[in-house]
């Protein structure tokens, strides 16, 4: 199998073979054909028993093959099946999953009589290959690559970024539109409220389109509904408009004012763009009014109010004399790029066997959660899958601190990360 997995990747892996049986073994590649991947798995090391398979072995096929969307089944054309290769060929069909059935080590016309005992499976793709040799690869490769096509699209590169400034009323959300643009776009009064109306535009570079959205000012649930009983009904409009654009952008500037009180509504602006799994920069502004006597304390307040996303950006900056307001689309990018980071399988196995081993998620009586393997099954946010038995009866505790883990050895600044279980069935 390591030898196939190599032909395909071309050397570019070096396979790992030290700790038999765990999931140190789980070794995988992405192939791409063109804008299209599959990401290959070896399971090498499973199965290196030589006339029976152990239950532990059995459970890491079962699992393998779970996961899996299609399966490749690797036998060896030299000799006749075994025992093995039978029970792995039950299971196999059993699953009810497409696969392809590879007869390696097929390289002379000899040893083709004995590989055909395999058709006796009845699976009906088959390769006759000999991945040391070179032969059969291309049209195995070929097969490899329908699944691709079938497959979703890779999402793509963070060309286009869309980018949504919220905060409460009279923030400078306007006067930073304003200042990122280089222009007067977006109407600037003292009046809390001006902004009725999302105002978009783009900021293109070489690297990005970026779509800036200045929105009305998000008020307090409660002042609204006072508002509209007074008989203000656009001010209600507008926080829904609000939440909306919010919805539709990946990344959020969370606008809050230095020279003012930290509000309960900035935390529940961020907390609500956090929620929905958005990217979020906290853009500090009207830093020129604040003396340098005062700065130090804001930050500790900031510091206190915002520790519930520590992984949260912050930049301070003057819409007004355009302080800093470059270096927002830098942190943008950043924020951008962390949000599509797909994190390697087996780094994640590995991490999560670590960690484990400190940190066993403790079981309620009899209950005890068992952890068996963990893949990233989404971006923008990073979603992490673990397949376990009795997960109902992790702490919530562990999971956070398996969140801290993840964001310890792979760089998600700005971005919620997210952490789901699935039974195993
Ligand atoms: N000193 C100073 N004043 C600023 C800064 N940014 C904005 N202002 C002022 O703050 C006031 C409100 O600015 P806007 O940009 O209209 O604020 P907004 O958040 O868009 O307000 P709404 O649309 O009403 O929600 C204006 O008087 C701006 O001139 C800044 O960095 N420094
Ligand atoms: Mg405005």
């Amino acid at each position: 199998k390591s030898s196939l997995f190599n032909r395909l990747i071309g050397q570019r892996k070096a396979i790992v073979h030290d700790v038999a049986g765990t999931t140190r073994d789980i070794v995988s590649e992405k192939m791409y054909f063109g804008d299209k991947a599959i990401e290959l798995f070896d399971t090498a090391g499973y199965l290196r028993e030589k006339e029976e398979l152990s239950e532990k072995a059995l459970e890491k096929v079962r699992e393998a093959v779970s996961f899996a969307d299609e399966l490749v089944f690797v036998v060896d054309g030299n000799v006749s099946p075994t025992n093995i290769d039978i029970t792995l060929a039950d299971i196999i069909r059993k699953s009810g999953k497409d696969v392809i059935l590879v007869v390696n080590k097929v390289d002379n016309p000899k040893i083709a009589k004995v590989a055909e005992e395999y058709t006796r499976f009845g699976f009906k793709n088959i390769f006759y290959v000999s991945a040391i040799h070179n032969l059969g690869i291309d049209d195995f490769s070929t097969s490899l690559q329908k699944i691709a096509v079938k497959s979703k699209k890779e999402k793509e590169e963070p060309a286009k970024i869309k980018v949504s400034i919220i905060g409460r009323p009279n923030v400078g959300k306007s006067s930073l539109l304003n200042a990122m643009l280089g222009k007067e776009r977006s109407i600037v009064s003292n009046i809390p409220g001006t902004t009725r109306d999302v105002v978009s535009d783009e900021i293109i570079t070489d690297d990005f389109v970026m779509t800036v959205s200045d929105t009305a000012g998000a008020r307090k649930p409660g002042k609204i509904g006072k508002a509209y009983k007074k008989g203000e009904p656009v001010e209600k409009f507008s926080f829904l408009r609000t939440e909306r654009e919010m919805e539709n952008s990946d990344i959020v500037l969370v606008v809050i004012d230095s020279d003012d009180k930290i509000a309960a509504q900035d935390l529940h602006i961020a907390g609500k763009a956090k929620e929905m799994g958005k990217g979020i920069v906290l853009v500090i502004n009207k830093w020129d009014l604040v003396k340098e006597t005062q700065q130090d304390k804001f930050l500790a307040r900031l510091r206190y109010h915002f520790n519930f996303m520590m992984w949260m950006p912050a930049i301070f900056v003057s819409a007004k004399t355009g302080r800093n307001v470059d270096q927002i689309m830098d942190l943008v990018k950043t924020v951008s790029e962390n949000q599509r980071r797909q994190v390697n399988t087996s780094k994640l196995n590995r991490l999560l066997e670590d960690f484990s081993l400190g940190n066993t998620p403790k079981g309620l009586g009899t209950y005890r959660p068992k952890l068996f393997f963990i893949a990233q099954t989404d971006i923008v946010p990073p979603t992490f899958t673990i397949t376990a038995k009795h997960h109902a009866f992790v702490h919530f505790s562990w999971r956070r601190a398996f969140e801290n883990e993840l964001r310890r050895n792979f760089d998600f600044t700005g971005t919620p990360i997210s952490v789901v279980f699935k039974a195993k069935q």
